[in-house]
């Protein structure tokens, strides 16, 4: 039998956002590790010791790891002592019966572990890592391998230890933050457990696979919730002509009150979707939840209608919009306010609309430039997200122009 000091050999699946930080930083430190993702071109690029993703020093990392011979990516799984999942999951529609009308999308984490299934041998460890519904753990992926005739449990471990690492600093995260490890059962969560110590110099933490599951979407929806109520203290200020970034200044000089931030709107593929999985479950139970969600998802709106306030007193207005990613310093556009903003606006054919987007170079059907040129020709800078790049820009010089600052991030 194989102690968990032993196991060397690591399939990682998915190589997105976390996938790949993962796969990179366990290579280097010296575990042999096959990356496996459904993309070919990521897996070539991920071969060639490139990236497909904006994430600071990853580059470095991927390089190194590469080089070192101790990744590579690939598009089949292959035989391994740990499988790590790190897949999607998205939502998908519902239907109008549905009380949200989102349901969890579990389609990449069960063709993740039925592809794994043929792979796998006595002394394994399969961890999901991708944050999922209560359940899927015991219910979706055990239960996979279980049918495909493995000893789960006994010579086959199985855990949750859900990913906590926030784009931007997943490098960092990865290291330092505390895991919380869940398995199917204690000799599952223990294993699991002395893998994770081998490489995180945070906590370890043991608990059931259920209670991490739940542990990751409260640890969401408590900011969105959070989010949820600056976005909502936003717009109740702005019909009362009062400054919000002030008040929410001078609230947080309370020992005891600690404000979060109002935006554009809340995005990401974490904070925007997370807290429906609770929702979807506990549906009579979730209605602060579901009421956060609901206010975050309609703040989009609130600033459309703003836009069009000012634009209307204009002819033809251009609009120039500082950032398009779901927040600062990525290159991510999945559920992205700042997005759906522009979008919006080009569909309703409001003025000319540009965009200044530092982390990305072409976007389709979406005007993008530099952003000198951006603040020449505007009339009206919409600011959505707020990139490091965008800093030094202070309302004082843009005097002549419509600020509408969703961050309240110009300097005054
Ligand atoms: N946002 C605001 N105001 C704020 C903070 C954030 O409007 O005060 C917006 C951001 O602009 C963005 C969205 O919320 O659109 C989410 O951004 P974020 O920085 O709060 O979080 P994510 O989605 O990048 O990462 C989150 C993190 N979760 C928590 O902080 C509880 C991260 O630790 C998770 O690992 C990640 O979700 C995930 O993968 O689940």
């Amino acid at each position: 039998m194989k102690t968990v000091n032993e196991y060397q050999k690591i399939c990682v699946m998915g190589l997105g956002y976390i996938g790949l930080p993962t796969a990179s930083l366990l290579a280097t430190k010296g575990f042999e590790v096959v990356g496996v993702d459904v993309s070919q071109k990521v897996v070539d690029t991920i071969n060639q010791g490139e990236i497909h993703i904006v994430e600071p020093d990853l580059d470095i990392l991927v390089k190194s790891a590469v080089h070192s011979g101790n990744l590579s990516a690939s598009l089949e799984p292959c035989e391994a002592d740990v499988f790590i999942i790190a897949v999607p999951t998205p939502f998908k529609d519902g239907g109008p019966e549905h009380i949200s009308g989102k349901k969890p999308d579990l389609s990449y984490i069960e063709s993740a572990t039925k592809k794994i299934s043929s792979y796998i041998k006595p002394d394994n460890l399969v961890i999901l890592e991708s944050t999922s519904p209560v359940g899927t753990t015991d219910e979706v992926v055990a239960e996979i391998l279980k049918g495909a005739g493995h000893a789960v449990g006994e010579n086959v471990y199985v855990s949750h230890c859900p990913e906590r690492v926030l784009p931007g600093r997943i490098l960092i995260e990865l290291v330092e933050n505390d895991r919380v490890v869940g398995g199917i059962n204690d000799a599952s969560t223990k294993v699991t457990v002395d893998f994770y110590e081998r490489f995180v110099r945070g906590s370890v933490l043991p608990t059931t696979a259920k209670t991490a599951e739940m542990v990751k979407l409260t640890e969401n929806s408590s900011r969105d919730v959070q989010i949820a109520f600056a976005n909502e203290l936003s717009m109740i200020c702005e019909t009362e002509n009062i400054d919000t970034w002030e008040v929410i200044e001078l609230a947080n000089r309370h020992p005891r009150v600690n404000i979060l931030n109002p935006g554009p709107g809340v995005g990401g593929h974490c904070i925007a979707v997370d807290p429906w999985f609770i929702v979807d479950r506990s549906p009579e139970h979730s209605r602060l939840i579901r009421t956060a969600r609901e206010v975050n998802d309609l703040k989009p709106e609130w600033v459309i209608e703003r836009i069009k306030k000012y634009a209307n007193k204009l002819k033809n207005p251009k609009i120039g919009c500082l950032g398009i990613t779901f927040k600062a310093d990525v290159d991510d556009l999945r559920e992205s306010p700042a997005f759906g903003i522009v979008n919006r606006l080009i569909q309703m054919g409001i003025g000319e609309i540009s965009v200044c987007e530092p982390n990305i170079k072409a976007i389709d059907g979406i005007e993008l430039c530099g952003l000198d040129d951006l603040i020449m020709n505007s009339d009206i800078l919409l600011l959505l997200v707020d990139h490091k790049e965008f800093r030094a820009l202070s309302s004082k010089c843009l005097d002549e122009k419509i600020i509408i600052d969703t961050r309240g991030f110009l300097k005054k």
